[in-house]
């Protein structure tokens, strides 16, 4: 890895070493692309103080439940709660009707499996903006030509249609989405951990590009250095498990591919990402409580076979 490519890191703790937990990286899904429908959380009623316009629910109901004092950003560690069921709807294909563009409505145009859009599709998610952006999901492999010719002209997802315009780049579209609608807030004011939220997403490429080496057969140690950085990362706040320590957009950029990459890892090339990573470990298990993200999840199976077809299935 580049020098370039390194993260500042200063760990606040040293590091224990622990046990691999392959259980903790097998990422549990809702999906069963029949049924499309997450299950309901129990419902709760978050303190006003806590209470955005737009989110209908997305607190800790535990925390709440047991009476514990905890802010508006605690409140959004690990168990962002939508309190929506949502039904989401088929992917549309060539033979669909484009919706009606620019009509006022505020569209996310995603793939079901696309980690880029699942990004964007959490941020909305975490902020409560269910009814306020309406997913489009749009079939890649039979994709409908007026999404070319109407919408992106880039043809990829995920795309956001607002106030008459469209807009594209997955980490330009949560920060969008972050700073121009309502919900709890996503990203620390501190500028200490806003700089470093840049500096992660900056590692993104080479994250990805490391682990996809491994995945090609060029050595086991490029996934296992890219890792490190993360579980470096992970070490940096103390005042929680996330990447910002409280739960963040970095959080959210990250979490499609750590869902895509720790199973592929296991499965094929017998690499377990927490086994001596208990940061990234706990991480996994907090990730795994939000809703708002599990909501999006693929499912795992589907996901292994693309990843196989793409970089083949055997040691
Ligand atoms: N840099 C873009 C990448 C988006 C992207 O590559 N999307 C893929 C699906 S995961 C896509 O639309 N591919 C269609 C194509 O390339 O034709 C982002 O972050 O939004």
């Amino acid at each position: 890895m580049s020098s370039s490519s390194k993260l500042s890191f200063t760990a606040s703790s040293p590091l224990t070493s622990s046990k691999g937990l392959p259980s903790s990286i097998a990422f549990t899904s809702h999906k069963n692309p029949s049924t499309r429908i997450p299950a309901r959380s129990a419902v709760f009623t978050p303190p006003s103080s806590l209470q955005s316009r737009a989110a209908p629910c997305f607190c800790n109901p535990v925390s709440a439940r047991k009476g514990r004092t905890f802010s508006a950003r605690a409140s959004l560690s690990a168990t962002m709660a939508t309190g929506v069921k949502e039904v989401l709807p088929p992917a549309l294909t060539s033979t669909s009707d484009p919706p009606p563009v620019f009509d006022g409505t505020t569209r996310l145009y995603i793939s079901y499996t696309c980690p880029f859009a699942q990004r964007v599709w959490i941020t909305r998610n975490c902020k409560g903006l269910q009814d306020q952006i309406k997913l489009v999901p749009i079939d890649l492999q039979d994709r409908p030509a007026w999404y070319k010719e109407k919408v992106n002209p880039g043809n990829k997802v995920p795309s956001l249609e607002h106030n008459n315009e469209v807009k594209v780049e997955s980490l330009d579209l949560i920060k969008y989405i972050e700073e121009n609608f309502e919900g709890p807030s996503l990203l620390p004011d501190d500028p200490v951990k806003r700089e470093f939220a840049e500096e992660l997403y900056s590692y993104m490429d080479t994250f990805t590009k490391s682990v996809f080496g491994t995945f090609r057969g060029e050595g086991d140690d490029k996934a296992a250095a890219a890792f490190d950085e993360l579980e470096k990362a992970l070490s940096k706040f103390d005042d929680g498990p996330f990447f910002l320590g409280q739960f963040s957009l970095v959080d959210i950029a990250y979490a499609p591919f750590i869902e895509r990459f720790g199973p592929y890892l296991l499965e094929v090339k017998k690499i377990n990402i927490t086994e001596g990573r208990p940061k990234l470990a706990s991480w996994i298990e907090e990730m795994e409580k939000n809703e708002a993200y599990t909501q999006t999840r693929s499912d795992p199976k589907e996901l292994m076979e693309k990843y196989k077809k793409r970089f083949g299935g055997s040691l």
